[in-house]
């Protein structure tokens, strides 16, 4: 699909020289070996298979040895039929040159396509190619230019990456066939910088710091049927990239537990129905679940204070605060208000704040202010549906809750099933920081302050 060399190239090992593509992977073809590119024998369009004969090159080590070699050698050199007598490459050996080329003076060695990196003969070059002393073909390992051990990127754009210190390995590829272009490469480094992973670039990748993920699945989808493409929001952008941050770089745990949540729901009602009782004389506040929910998870905070804590380094940052941020679905994405100072807040007052500060995220009028210094995250599905699900800690917190929808269930009472109306719970955790015993009593005394508001007075 493209030719990355002409005739009269000097190119390096490994440099690029052409790329080919299959339907499931696109390739760079590396040059074996330095030195000048005498000849190409495809170009764009062509179809080539294992064994074609791609390029003639001239060894650097033989255009060095042709210039330093006395001028009566030449014949001899010529005539020496050295190739053929040499041996065949070793099994293990997969990268090949033969190392006759050098004593020739015309020294020109071919690179031929051979997807059998373990094959124990050379590939034979097709017989249209003229083998300069009977050569055999250069091989080169296929398995080392899979797609997923060498990004595909052209030469500009590896010794720029380089330069960075940005090991392509961990790039994307937008450009076409998933080739990494310099616009990739810019957009790695800012994204790693802001991030705050600056070790992301450097050696850090290739020392076990990285993920060593192999490139993205470039489909054309188009292809197997009607598709419409749409770009991601600016929220959506931006939540994404921190969502994938904290998913791949906190240990995540989640615990599940199931709160009775009976007479809350009856306190809940009978509090919403005084409230309409007033005949419109409130604000029309409704106290709802999740309200109560931030109470709770306060009583639960202050009970367990490394769940209120961020780590910084190797330390620990304790607070005293209690700042809840809570999920909200809006239409351009989710975004994660925070009520600051919720233990001084009473329910009604904290569902206040919640309508209004949800209203403001879905109207896109939300300050940024007004969703920062969280300590802890609560994200509720309740409304919506579902059982358990495993929330993303929402860094640099190190905890978050999940919620979903109360269902009635029959529990035994230790003489007969009752049917009681239980609140799923799911607490993602981060496990530098809490032990699974922790996260256990966590849970375990929420679901009770849950099941008797009453404990939240202790
Ligand atoms: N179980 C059963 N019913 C519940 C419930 C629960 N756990 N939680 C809420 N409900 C009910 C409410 O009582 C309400 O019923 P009525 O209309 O009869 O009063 C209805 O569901 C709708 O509630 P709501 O979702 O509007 O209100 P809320 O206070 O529960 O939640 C907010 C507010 C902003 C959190 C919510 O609107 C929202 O955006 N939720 C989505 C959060 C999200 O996307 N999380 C995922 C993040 S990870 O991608």
């Amino acid at each position: 699909i493209e030719l990355l060399v002409k005739p009269g190239d000097a190119v390096k090992k490994d440099q690029g020289l052409v790329s080919l593509e299959s339907d499931k992977a696109t390739m760079e073809v590396p040059a074996p070996f330095g030195g000048v590119v005498k000849e190409l024998r495809i170009k764009v369009g062509d179809s080539v298979k294992e064994g074609s004969v791609v390029a003639i090159i001239e060894s650097g080590d033989a255009t060095e040895a042709a210039s330093k070699a006395p001028a009566n050698d030449e014949a001899s050199a010529v005539s020496a039929p050295a190739a053929t007598a040499q041996p065949a490459p070793a099994a293990d050996d997969p990268k090949v040159e033969p190392v006759s080329v050098a004593a020739q003076p015309d020294n020109i060695a071919q690179t031929s396509i051979d997807a059998q990196a373990g094959n124990a003969s050379p590939s034979v070059p097709t017989s249209s190619a003229p083998m300069g002393a009977g050569l055999p073909p250069v091989r080169f390992d296929a398995e080392a230019v899979l797609p997923g051990k060498v990004p595909y990127a052209s030469p500009a754009v590896r010794l720029f990456a380089r330069e960075l210190g940005v090991d392509l390995a961990h790039v994307a590829g937008s450009a076409r066939g998933g080739r990494i272009s310099r616009e990739d490469v810019q957009g790695f480094v800012k994204a790693a910088l802001s991030s705050g992973g600056g070790e992301v670039v450097g050696q850090a990748a290739t020392v076990g710091g990285g993920l060593n993920l192999i490139p993205w699945p470039k489909v054309d989808f188009a292809k197997f049927g009607e598709i419409e493409s749409r770009p991601l929001s600016r929220i959506k952008k931006l939540s994404g990239a921190n969502l994938h941050r904290n998913w791949v770089s906190i240990p995540h745990v989640t615990n599940h537990e199931d709160a009775d949540i009976t007479e809350l729901e009856a306190l809940r009602v009978q509090l919403n129905k005084e409230a309409e009782g007033k005949g419109g004389k409130g604000d029309g506040t409704k106290v709802t679940m999740l309200a109560f929910l931030v109470k709770a998870c306060v009583a639960a905070l202050q009970k367990f204070p490394n769940f209120n804590a961020s780590l910084d380094g190797d330390a620990l940052v304790l607070k005293k605060y209690f700042h809840i941020g809570f999920a909200a679905d809006t239409p351009n994405g989710l975004m994660v208000p925070v009520i600051r100072d919720a233990d001084r807040k009473g329910v009604t007052e904290i569902a206040k704040e919640m309508g209004e500060l949800a209203g403001l995220a879905r109207d896109g009028k939300i300050r940024p202010d007004q969703m920062q210094g969280g300590c802890f995250s609560i994200s509720s599905l309740g409304g919506i549906g579902g059982t358990y699900f495993t929330p993303i800690i929402n860094a640099p917190e190190v905890a978050i809750l999940g919620v979903c929808r109360s269902s009635t269930r029959p529990v035994w009472d230790g003489k007969q099933f009752m049917p009681r109306l239980i609140l799923p719970l799911s607490l993602s955790w981060d496990h530098r920081v809490i032990d699974g015993a922790e996260a256990a009593r966590f849970n375990a005394y929420l679901a009770q302050v849950l099941a008797d508001f009453r404990r939240v007075l202790l």
